[in-house]
């Protein structure tokens, strides 16, 4: 079980944080995503390493930019 924290440029309303999770959450491994909306964080939970690229991929595909 390891636990990452990213962060999410654009999100502004709950409908932005709920488009992140479920995209993230369905990443093979994912077993919780918290987003903080003020600070974009999201913190995701996963079983085995998370695949840095699959998050990138969930995000965009979500609509939204990973800032790193
Ligand atoms: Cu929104």
């Amino acid at each position: 079980m390891s636990t990452t924290t990213v962060n999410v440029q654009g999100m502004t309303c709950e409908h932005c944080v709920n488009a992140v999770r479920s995209e993230v959450a369905r990443i093979a491994g994912v077993t919780d995503v918290q987003v903080d909306l003020d600070s974009g964080a999201v913190t995701i939970s996963s079983e085995g390493m998370l695949d840095d690229t699959a998050v990138r991929a969930a995000v965009d595909e979500a609509g939204y930019e990973l800032v790193q």
